[in-house]
């Protein structure tokens, strides 16, 4: 069971970034170099600095400033051509890192990105636990390099929050804070905000995102347009946009809200096994196997719950994952009406022939798996709603 903290998020949105990218890259690389104020960037006249690390930061220097001014300012800097097949590298590290705590993870850049985690937040605790495990396990893999995280339930909160205690940043906005920690901040933080919109706000008086928060629609629509509406419930702490991951596909799901709720274990097991077949078929058609069955519950009041278990065998049959989903269920919290059930294949391998010997360990019941095969040639020939299983009907 979750604990009463973790009931009142509708998500859990975590933006983690990391600290002086390009020169904690270099310290890392070279000890010597730590704690000194370095300037990624090129020596040229017209070179820019990419970025500076915090002990130059005390000087008033940093990203995108040209490296000449930068120089004036901190003369005493070391000035470091960047290696980008480096950051890469790390980069790589650092998103295999996101993608072991959920497969919803959305890179901004190379030492950036979003995760959403509110199927998997069962797994890693409370916000606080969570944040404080993702940089545990940067750090760890990188050998030595920090992050800042930020969690909260829009992404909005989250990429705000993140910034707000670097370097080595944690901060968790709770749902119930999010305006008390939008409200003092400055136009610029809110996203969409650039110079001259900032502009044309101060025109109207406002100064900070609270003041956003509270300006009327129309005044706002006036001046800026049609973003007027859109910063205002940003500035509100409204922001649905969801997590998009960008990478390939390392689970398989299939999720329904129901035209009704549900209540107890019989009921939902239909609508596990519709799920199960719908993932199954996309597997086949991937030519993937998955080992990891994870099942996830959305209540009446909107709380989701997740659980998940792994397979002996990889598997991309529908009754074999239907099974594991309804082995499932006994750990969740089933008093509650239910109004979305999903279920998501993960730990994905290629399908290959069974080796031999293992044949029927692998198919379990052969007559099931032709079964499934048939069902896909049906529905790819006259559609998803031609065949259905008898148990899927009500
Ligand atoms: P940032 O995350 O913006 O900066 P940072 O990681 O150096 O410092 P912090 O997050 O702690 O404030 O950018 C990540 C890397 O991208 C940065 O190390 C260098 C590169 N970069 C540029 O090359 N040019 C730029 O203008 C910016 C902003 C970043
Ligand atoms: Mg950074």
């Amino acid at each position: 069971m979750e604990g009463s903290k973790g009931n009142r998020w509708p998500r859990i949105i975590v933006h983690a970034d990391m600290d002086a990218f390009f020169a904690a890259v270099e310290e890392l690389d070279d000890p010597t170099l730590r704690g000194r104020p370095l300037l990624i960037g090129g020596q040229g006249p017209r070179s820019v600095v990419a970025t500076a690390s915090y002990a130059a930061r005390r000087f008033g220097v940093g990203s995108a400033m040209s490296m000449e001014v930068a120089r004036q300012r901190c003369p005493q800097a070391l000035v470091i051509p960047p290696r980008f097949s480096r950051y890469q590298e790390i980069s790589r590290q650092v998103m295999e890192v996101f993608e072991s705590f959920t497969p919803i993870v959305e890179p901004l850049s190379l030492d950036e990105a979003f995760l959403d985690m509110s199927a998997a937040r069962a797994l890693f605790g409370s916000p606080n636990e969570l944040g404080r495990r993702i940089k545990a396990r940067v750090f760890e893999a990188t050998g030595g390099l920090k992050v800042s995280v930020g969690v909260a339930p829009t992404k909005f909160a989250a990429k705000v929050a993140s910034d707000h205690r670097k370097p080595d940043g944690l901060m968790v906005v709770h749902p119930q804070a999010i305006r008390a920690f939008l409200d003092p901040l400055p136009l610029r933080r809110l996203w969409g905000v650039g110079p001259v919109t900032e502009e044309k706000l101060r025109k109207l008086g406002l100064r900070t995102i609270g003041d956003v928060a509270a300006a009327s629609a129309d005044l706002l629509e006036s001046s800026v347009g049609r973003q007027g509406p859109h910063l205002i419930r940003l500035a509100q702490g409204d922001d649905p946009r969801a997590v998009v991951p960008q990478r390939e596909a390392r689970s398989v799901g299939s999720e329904e809200t129901l035209d009704v709720d549900v209540i107890g274990p019989a009921a939902i097991a239909p609508h596990l096994l519709h799920a199960a077949d719908e993932v199954a078929a996309r597997l086949r058609k991937n030519a993937l196997v998955a080992r990891g069955v994870r099942v996830k519950l959305k209540t009446s009041s909107f709380q989701i719950v997740s659980r998940q278990t792994t397979l002996h065998r990889a598997t991309d049959n529908a009754g074999a994952i239907h099974a594991a989903a309804l082995a499932l269920l006994p750990s969740f919290p089933l008093d509650e009406p239910i109004r979305l059930v999903g279920v998501t294949a993960f730990e994905l391998g290629e399908d290959s022939p069974p080796i031999q010997g293992e044949l029927f360990a692998t198919r379990p019941d052969p007559r099931s798996h032709d079964l499934d095969r048939t069902m896909d040639r049906v529905r790819s020939r006259f559609g998803k709603a031609a065949i259905r299983r008898a148990s899927d009907l009500e």
